[in-house]
């Protein structure tokens, strides 16, 4: 008689199953309070999922990727773009307000006002470039929402600016399209789905607790998402393009979830 293999069995013994869920729980960056992580986050449950036999470290980081994919699915399936991001109130504000980048404080770009220009391209019928006071002259709206880094820290913040989905309306932007890729003065790339940049809480920020956006906090522009994770939101854009061709990210491609719902 033949017996089902359990799932277990595809588990090699010796590597340390705590630290692997550990390392799972990085590569799917998703907080643990999350409904979906609660429910699918075991190691017996993953590995079913992804069919990936952990026998050696190669394997474990394959099986990883498998189970990035996948929770990009999922993710995405999941996200409900009626569904809004909590909001606080004005008392509730992180101060101050943290600062996160992939480079120290004292390394946060200058970028010169001036002669700052936001270049469009892909598949939009207006490819204009934008100078900061056209972008000012945008309708503004203000949300106070709560940043949360995968670092492991959150904190509640007062960002204004325009309704994305009104942006990309105006500058004609083929809504069917699959992404929207970010180019930053520091370099720094994201790219975001279709519906989560149409999301009502999607904002292009010029502005943080009132003030013009401080340089660490993305001066002259951030793209603020609730729905997103701390680093799908990117600061200084430069640039931005519609597309079908995926993107990707900067900590995607170093093996960042890229869905990053929050
Ligand atoms: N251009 C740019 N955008 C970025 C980053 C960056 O390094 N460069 N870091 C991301 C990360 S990981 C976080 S948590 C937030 C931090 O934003 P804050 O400095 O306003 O807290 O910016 C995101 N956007
Ligand atoms: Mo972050």
């Amino acid at each position: 008689m033949t017996t089902r293999k359990k799932t277990s069995l595809l588990i090699d013994p010796s590597l340390d199953r705590k630290l692997i869920l550990k390392d799972a729980e990085k590569e799917l960056k998703l907080p643990t309070r999350r409904l979906f992580a609660k429910r699918a986050l075991t190691l017996g449950g993953l590995s079913m999922l992804t069919g990936c036999h952990l026998t050696d470290e190669k394997s474990v980081s394959t099986f990883l990727t498998a189970v990035s994919r996948f929770n990009d699915q999922v993710q995405g399936l999941l996200f409900d773009p009626h569904k809004l991001a909590p909001e606080y109130s004005e008392a509730m504000l992180t101060r101050p307000f943290p600062f996160n980048a992939f480079y120290d404080i004292d390394s946060v770009p200058e970028v010169n006002g001036n002669d700052y220009k936001l270049e469009i391209s892909g598949l939009v019928q207006d490819k204009h470039t934008w100078n900061l006071s056209e972008l000012y002259a945008l309708p503004q709206t203000s949300q106070i929402t709560r940043h949360i880094c995968v670092e492991g820290w959150s904190a509640i913040g007062h960002w204004g600016g325009t309704r994305f989905s009104d942006f990309l309306q105006r500058i004609g932007a083929d809504t069917t399209a699959k992404y929207i890729g970010f180019k930053c003065a520091d370099d720094y790339y994201e790219s975001i789905d279709m519906a989560t940049a149409l999301h009502p809480q999607t904002l292009l920020t010029f502005t943080y607790d009132g003030q013009t956006l401080p340089p660490k906090y993305g001066y002259p522009m951030k793209l603020r998402m609730p729905t997103k994770l701390g680093y799908k939101n990117p600061k200084h854009i430069t640039a931005m393009f519609v597309t079908n061709t995926y993107p990707g990210g900067d900590w995607v491609d170093q093996g960042y979830n890229w869905f990053g719902g929050s």
